[in-house]
C-alpha cells in the first residue's frame, strides 16, 4: 500500500469548528443529573452515612449508597491478566463496589451518589450528606504499603500484594553475573502521572424497563472492550447492553475503563426509570480518573570485557492503587517483559515483578503502558554502562544490537521480534542530530554557561495485540457513490477517518471521499478490539484492506452477470470491472445500485483481520541545556527516526510521534501525582499545581522514517500511536543527564524540574568545589 496523499485529516474541520459530538454532548429527555460525594480521606472505615438531609434539598430526587451497590452485586470488574505466576498463584482481585462500602481507600473514591433535576441541585446537596468515618493509617507508596507493618487495604491480599511473578531463569542469571567483567547497576522511578485528556469523562445511562436493557452514552476506546467490562460488572447479556460513542477528546488509554461511577449511575436509572447524567469536573478527574506509570523498577547489566552484553536483570515495583483496573496489572506485567530485552542481543535475562495496592487512585494502561517504563529502564542503564566503562554510548549500543540477520529474534522472555534495523536507526539519528559535532557545541554553551548534554534512545516495543482474535469491519452501500466502513475501533485523536477510508479507497480504487467511516457503532454486532495498544492501523486497518479485497471478489460475479460474462473474464481496476476482450464495463457504484432494493445488499460485507503483534522501534536523539542559574532545561533539538513499517499517512505519524514526545517530555520534566505521605491527600490536584508540557518546551521535533516492512500483516505497518512516549522518556532523561555529567551527578529521578536539577547542581558543586561553567 503507498502513502495516502492527505495534507489534512478528514475529522480536523469538524472538530476544530465546533462540530464533534463529544460525551457531554449525549442528552435524553427527562435525564436527571448525578453528582458523587467523595472520600475526603485515604484510608477509613465508614461508620455510617446519613443521606436523608441531602434528599430534602431542593431537586434532589434519589440517594445512592455502598448498600445499593452491594444489593445491585456491582462489586467486581473484569481484567485482563488472566494467567497464573510459577507457583500457580493468580492475581489477587479484591471487590471493587461501583460506590464503596465499609470502607474507602483512597482520596476521590465515590461514596454516595445523589440523583437531582440538574446537576447543580445535586452538586449543592452533597454537603448535606452525613457521614462519619474512622481513620486508619494509609500508605500511598508501594514501598510504604509493602513495609512490615503496613496498613492492609484489602482483606485477603496479605502484604497488599496483589502478584508476584517473575520470567526467566534466575541461576543462570546469576552465574553470568557472577562472571561478568563489569556490572552496572541502576535504580529508577517511572513516576505517577495523571493522564489528563481534554475530554473530562462523562457518562448518561437510560433504562429501558420493558426490555430490561440499558443505553449507556459515555467516552470509550470502543464499544466491544466497554461491553466486556460492563457485561462482567452487572453479569448481564451483551445484547442488555447498548453503547452509544462519538468524537472522544483523547484517551491515552485514561478512557478505556468502565468506571464505578457509570456502574452507580445504572442502579439509579433502574431504579428512577429516568435517564442519568453526570459530567466529571476536572478536580474529579484529577482524584478518580485512572492515572499512569507508577513504577520503581531496578536493572542490572552484565558486560564481558569487550563490552558486550552477556545477562540483565530487573526488578519491578508497580503501584496499582487503591484498587485494580480491567488493564493496569497486565500493561505492566506483560508489556515490560515483551520488550525486557530491549534492542539488545542479551542471552540470559531475568524479570520480578510485584503489583502493590496503595491508597491512591487506581493505576491503569498509559500511553505506552509499560513500553517507555521498560525502555527507559533499559536506555538508562545502557548509557550508564556506556558511561561507566568509557565507551561511546552509541558504539555500545551498536556493538550489542541484535543484528539484521537474526530475525525473527526470539528473545529470551516473552515474544518474537520481527525484522528491524536498529543500526541503520541508529546510523539516521546520529547523522541527523551531528552527533560527532556535539563537544563543540557543548563547548559553546559552556562558555556562555550552560550545561549542554546530549542523549540517545533505541527502543522497541510490542504493539498489535488485541483481547479478541479477530477484527471485523463492514462495507455498506448507500446512496449512489458512497459507502459507509465500520470498525470496532474509536479514535481519540489517532485520525482514524483519514486513514481508513484510505486504505479501503486505494484498494477499491476510489475517491477517498467516497468512503465514509463510522466506528464503533452500536447495533453493528462487529467483533473485534477497541483502539488500544497502537494496534488499530495494523490489525483494523488491515482488515480493512482485506475486506475490500473480498469486495471486489464477491462483486465480480455480479459484475460478469450484468456484463454477460463469465466471472474470470472480467476485470477490476479503478472502481470498474471491464470485460477483458470487449472492453464492456460497468463501475462499481453503477453495480451496487442495480441491487439497491435487494435485501440484505448483496455487496455488502463483513471482512476480518487476525490479530497480530508488530515490533515498531526507533532511535531518538535529544540535545538539552540546563541554566544552572535556574535549573531550567532547555530542549535545543530532537530528532526521530522511527520503524513503523509502512507508513499509510505521514502527517498522521508525524503528529503522533510528536504528541507521544511531548507527553514524554511531560513527564521527564515535570509531571509527577503527587500524594502527601501522611494524610493521603492528592497535592497535585490541578492545573495549578500539576505540569502539563507546553508547545514552547520544543523549538523543533524533526521526525523521520526509517520503515522496515512488516510481515505480520497486509498493510506492512507497523503500530506508532506510542513509539514517541516510549522512546523521549529515555532519550530526554539521557540527555539531561548527559548534561549534568560533568558536575559528577549520574542520576537524578523524573521529574526533572528545575528545582530539583538545581538543588542536584547546587549539592553537586558543594561537594566538589566545581563551578558549571568549569565542571569538575
Ligand atoms: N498510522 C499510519 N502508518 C503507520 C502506523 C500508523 O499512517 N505505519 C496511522 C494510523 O492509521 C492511525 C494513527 O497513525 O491513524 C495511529 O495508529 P496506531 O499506531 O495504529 O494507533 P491507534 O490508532 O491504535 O491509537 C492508539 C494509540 C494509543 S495506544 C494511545 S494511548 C494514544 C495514541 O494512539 N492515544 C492518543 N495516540 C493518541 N493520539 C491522540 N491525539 N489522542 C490520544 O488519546
Amino acid at each position: 500500500m503507498n502513502e495516502i496523499r492527505a495534507a489534512n485529516r478528514r475529522e480536523d474541520l469538524r472538530l476544530i469548528t465546533g462540530r464533534g459530538a463529544y460525551s457531554s454532548d449525549f442528552n435524553l429527555p427527562r435525564q436527571l443529573h448525578a453528582a458523587f460525594l467523595r472520600s475526603d480521606r485515604a484510608h477509613a472505615e465508614i461508620v455510617s452515612i446519613d443521606v436523608a438531609p441531602a434528599l430534602e434539598r431542593p431537586g434532589v430526587v434519589a440517594a445512592f449508597t455502598g448498600a445499593d451497590a452491594v444489593a445491585a452485586g456491582y462489586t467486581q470488574f473484569p481484567h485482563l491478566m488472566t494467567y497464573t505466576n510459577r507457583a500457580g498463584a493468580a492475581l489477587l482481585k479484591p471487590e471493587r463496589p461501583v460506590l464503596a462500602h465499609g470502607k474507602v481507600r483512597h482520596v476521590g473514591e465515590a461514596v454516595a451518589m445523589l440523583v437531582a433535576e440538574s446537576a447543580l441541585a445535586a452538586q449543592d446537596a452533597l454537603d448535606a450528606i452525613e457521614i462519619k468515618y474512622r481513620d486508619l493509617p494509609a500508605a500511598v507508596s508501594p514501598g510504604d504499603a509493602l513495609a512490615a507493618g503496613a496498613p492492609q487495604l484489602h482483606a485477603g491480599v496479605p502484604r497488599n500484594l496483589s502478584f508476584e511473578w517473575d520470567i526467566g531463569d534466575a541461576p543462570e542469571v546469576a552465574k553470568a553475573f557472577d562472571r561478568a567483567a563489569h556490572v552496572t547497576r541502576i535504580r529508577v522511578v517511572s513516576q505517577r502521572v495523571v493522564p489528563s485528556p481534554m475530554e473530562p469523562r462523562a457518562c448518561l445511562i437510560d433504562y429501558d424497563a420493558a426490555a430490561d436493557s440499558y443505553d449507556i452514552y459515555t467516552c470509550a476506546q470502543g464499544i466491544t472492550f466497554m461491553r466486556w467490562q460492563f457485561a462482567a460488572l452487572t453479569c448481564l447479556p451483551d445484547d442488555k447492553l447498548r453503547f452509544h460513542m462519538h468524537d472522544v477528546g483523547g484517551s491515552f488509554g485514561q478512557r478505556s475503563g468502565a468506571y464505578p461511577e457509570y456502574g452507580a449511575q445504572m442502579i439509579a436509572a433502574k431504579k428512577l426509570g429516568r435517564p442519568v447524567k453526570w459530567v466529571s469536573s476536572r478536580s474529579e478527574g484529577f482524584l478518580s480518573d485512572t492515572h499512569g506509570r507508577g513504577m520503581e523498577m531496578s536493572g542490572e547489566l552484565a558486560l564481558d570485557r569487550d563490552g558486550r552484553f552477556v545477562a540483565a536483570r530487573y526488578d519491578f515495583v508497580c503501584d496499582m492503587g487503591a484498587y485494580l483496573t480491567p488493564t493496569g496489572s497486565n500493561s505492566h506485567v506483560r508489556n515490560p517483559a515483551i520488550s525486557m530485552t530491549g534492542v539488545y542481543r542479551i542471552p540470559s535475562l531475568y524479570g520480578s515483578f510485584r503489583l502493590v495496592f496503595t491508597n491512591t487512585a487506581p493505576i491503569a494502561s498509559y500511553r505506552g503502558a509499560g513500553r517507555p517504563d521498560i525502555a527507559y529502564v533499559v536506555e538508562r542503564l545502557v548509557e550508564k554502562a556506556a558511561r561507566e566503562i568509557d565507551i561511546d554510548p552509541a558504539e555500545l549500543r551498536r556493538r550489542n544490537f541484535i543484528p539484521l540477520d537474526a530475525f525473527p529474534y526470539q528473545t529470551p522472555t516473552m515474544g518474537v521480534y520481527e525484522r528491524s534495523d536498529f543500526a541503520g536507526c541508529l546510523d539516521e539519528a546520529l547523522k541527523a542530530a551531528d552527533w560527532a559535532g556535539f563537544a563543540v557545541r557543548r563547548e559553546t554553551a559552556r562558555k556562555e554557561g550552560k550545561l549542554r548534554g546530549i542523549g540517545l534512545a533505541s527502543v522497541i516495543e510490542g504493539t498489535g495485540r488485541g483481547r479478541f482474535p479477530e477484527d471485523q469491519v463492514a462495507i455498506e452501500f448507500g446512496s449512489h457513490g458512497t459507502l459507509t466502513l465500520y470498525t470496532t475501533s474509536l479514535s481519540s485523536g489517532q485520525g482514524h477517518e483519514t486513514t481508513f477510508p484510505a486504505i479501503v479507497a486505494q484498494t477499491l480504487g476510489i475517491a477517498p471521499e467516497a468512503v465514509t467511516l463510522r466506528e464503533s457503532v452500536q447495533g453493528k454486532n462487529l467483533n473485534g478490539n477497541p483502539t488500544g495498544g497502537s494496534r488499530s492501523l495494523v490489525s483494523v486497518g488491515s482488515a480493512c484492506m482485506l475486506a475490500a479485497q473480498k469486495l471486489i471478489e464477491q462483486a465480480r460475479p455480479l459484475a460478469a452477470e450484468a456484463l454477460e460474462l463469465e466471472p474470470s473474464q472480467v476485470d477490476y481496476a479503478g472502481g470498474v470491472f471491464r470485460a477483458r476482450d470487449s472492453g464492456k464495463s460497468i463501475g462499481l457504484f453503477d453495480l451496487a445500485d442495480k441491487h439497491q432494493h435487494e435485501t440484505p445488499h448483496p455487496l455488502n460485507l463483513v471482512g476480518a483481520g487476525m490479530v497480530s503483534s508488530t515490533f515498531p522501534n526507533g532511535c531518538h536523539v535529544a540535545e538539552v541545556e540546563i541554566d544552572p542559574e535556574t535549573g531550567v532545561t532547555e530542549i535545543v533539538s530532537y530528532i526521530a527516526i522511527d520503524d513503523c513499517g509502512n507508513v499509510i499517512n505521514h502527517s498522521i505519524v508525524e503528529g503522533q510521534v510528536h504528541g507521544g514526545v511531548a507527553q514524554g517530555a511531560g513527564q521527564v520534566f515535570g509531571e509527577q501525582a503527587v500524594y502527601d505521605r501522611e494524610s493521603g491527600q492528592l497535592l497535585t490536584g490541578s492545573f495549578n499545581d500539576y505540569y502539563l508540557p507546553r508547545a514552547g518546551l520544543f523549538r523543533d521535533i524533526k521526525v523521520s522514517e526509517h520503515p522496515v516492512i512488516s510481515t505480520a500483516n497486509v498493510l506492512g505497518a507497523k503500530g506508532v500511536g506510542e513509539s514517541g512516549c516510549t522512546a523521549s522518556l529515555p532519550t530526554l532523561a539521557n540527555a539531561a543527564m548527559d548534561a549534568l555529567r560533568p558536575l559528577g551527578i549520574h542520576h537524578l529521578d523524573m521529574p526533572l524540574t528545575p528545582a530539583r536539577v538545581w538543588h542536584a547542581i547546587q549539592d553537586a558543586m558543594q561537594r566538589s568545589g566545581a563551578t558549571p561553567r568549569g565542571g569538575s
